[in-house]
Order: structure tokens, then C-alpha cells, then sequence
């Protein structure tokens, strides 16, 4: 039989801890970097101008309002008309360019669909065939559409990649205006 090869204990357990200890305080930039936040506006034409953004599970979605009047963002369910608890927020108006604007941020943990709509500017409205849908409320000046979107929560590369450009970006200069 053959000796057993000679271990060197401390050295190996010492080469062991160093490496854990390595992992546990590694700093955060070597870390993965997060994917950057996706950006969505508002401004007096009371729509979300990125209305379908996709983003990955935990990235977080910002709404900036770059509106002189509030906005909120309200998840809800098209199937049966429930609004979210936790998917609420609400955005005050700025004065414009050069000052502070009102951001709301979320994140979802699971890919799906993620409808939302703002309550001051569109109101829930049953549809024939039961699914509810954001209506533009009658009062409200703006375009035609209900002031409303959609996060698309996915791993698909594809989608990621369509956002529109202005979704990169937190302050869209030209963009302000009640
Ligand atoms: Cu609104």
C-alpha cells in the first residue's frame, strides 16, 4: 500500500476560508451588473408615452412625470377587474425643466403581464364578454386614448431589445409640459 500523500491541513483550509471569505465580501462591482431601470413618461397629453415596456423579472420599471398635474399608476386585472394593492402609485406634477419630478418605481419577481392605468385620466370599464378594459375619461383633454400601459415581465431577449430608446433615459428634455 501505498503512503497516503502528505496533506498540508492548515494550508488547505486556510486557501478554503480565504475564498469564501472572498465570495461572501466580494465588492458589488464584480457582481453581475443589475440591468438599468426602464423609464416611463408622462406629460400633459395624459398617456404613458412608453406604453408597453418589457423588462426582466426584478428590473425595475420608473414613471417619471414630467407633467405640471398628477398622474397615478394603478395595476389591475383584465379578467376580472380587481385593481392591485401593491402595483399603486402616484405621481405629483413639476413646474417643469430644472426641477425635481415626481418618480414611482416598481419591480415584479415573475414573468406575466402587467396591466396598468391612470385613475385620474381613465376609469375601468366592463366590456361585452366580461374582460375589463381602461376607458378615457369623458372630461379628460389629451388624445383619444385611455391613459394606460402594459409591463411585459420576460426573459425573452427579443422583447427586452424593443423597448423604445426613450425608455433609457429618466429626463426626456423636451418632454415637459402640462
Ligand atoms: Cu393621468
Amino acid at each position: 500500500m501505498h503512503p497516503l500523500p502528505r496533506l498540508r491541513p492548515h494550508t488547505a483550509l486556510a486557501a478554503a476560508v480565504t475564498t469564501a471569505t472572498a465570495l461572501l465580501f466580494a465588492p458589488a462591482s464584480l457582481a453581475a451588473p443589475a440591468a438599468p431601470p426602464v423609464y416611463v413618461h408622462m406629460n400633459g397629453a395624459n398617456m404613458f408615452l412608453e406604453n408597453v415596456v418589457a423588462v426582466r423579472p426584478g428590473q425595475k420599471v420608473v414613471f417619471v412625470n414630467e407633467d405640471t398635474g398628477d398622474h397615478t399608476i394603478i395595476g389591475y386585472d383584465p379578467l376580472d377587474g380587481k385593481t392591485s394593492k401593491r402595483f399603486d402609485g402616484d405621481v405629483t406634477g413639476t413646474p417643469g425643466a430644472g426641477h425635481a419630478v415626481s418618480t414611482y418605481t416598481i419591480a415584479f419577481a415573475h414573468t406575466g403581464l402587467q396591466f396598468y392605468y391612470c385613475s385620474v385620466h381613465a376609469e375601468l370599464m366592463k366590456e361585452p364578454g366580461g374582460r375589463t378594459m381602461p376607458k378615457k375619461r369623458p372630461t379628460v383633454h389629451g388624445f383619444g386614448d385611455p391613459m394606460a400601459g402594459l409591463i411585459i415581465v420576460t426573459n425573452d431577449k427579443r422583447l427586452l431589445r424593443d423597448n423604445p430608446p426613450t425608455s433609457r433615459e429618466k429626463i426626456l428634455p423636451d418632454y415637459f409640459g402640462g
